[in-house]
């Protein structure tokens, strides 16, 4: 009875990783946000995205929760000044990664309606143009990280 269950198990076991392997998808590492002093109405999200499809796909829409508006946006520089606008569509080749981060591509969260809080964490929905859709986990860091990234440049 007891090496049954085992063998039960183990064959559970290879399933999933059999599903988990034959099914590439669209994988997202790393969401990460600042934390917001009271008041503080607009942020940044950051968010390592994976697509191991063997298509491209475009990112066709960004909600969450926390904020009215959620945008993709690119940094340029204009006469020595950096400067950011909004990408109304993006595209992620397949197998190839899209890194958001400070100084680049970043996820913009406009009209906070709350402060982040250190610890805690929300989620951002992306939806894609093959209507895969994802749920992304965002951490709020302490801001005191951001200091350290900047003074390490
Ligand atoms: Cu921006």
């Amino acid at each position: 009875m007891k090496t049954f269950k085992y063998l039960l198990l183990f064959l559970i076991n290879l399933t999933l990783i059999q599903t988990s392997t034959l099914k590439a998808k669209i994988v997202f590492h790393g969401g990460y946000v600042f934390e917001t002093f009271k008041g503080q109405k607009v942020s940044a999200a950051y968010v390592s995205l994976f697509n191991q499809l063997e298509q491209d796909v475009v990112i066709k829409k960004i909600e969450t929760d926390i904020c009215d508006r959620a945008e993709i946006h690119e940094t340029f520089m204009e006469n020595d000044i950096m400067k950011m606008r909004k990408v109304s569509s993006i595209k992620v080749k397949k197998k190839s990664e899209l890194y958001f981060q400070p100084g680049g591509t970043h996820i913009m969260l406009m009209g906070l309606n709350k402060e982040l809080i250190p610890g805690s964490s929300f989620k951002i929905y992306f939806e894609f143009d093959n209507d895969q859709t994802a749920e992304v986990e965002i951490k709020v860091l302490d801001k005191k990280l951001r200091e350290n990234l900047l003074d390490s440049k």
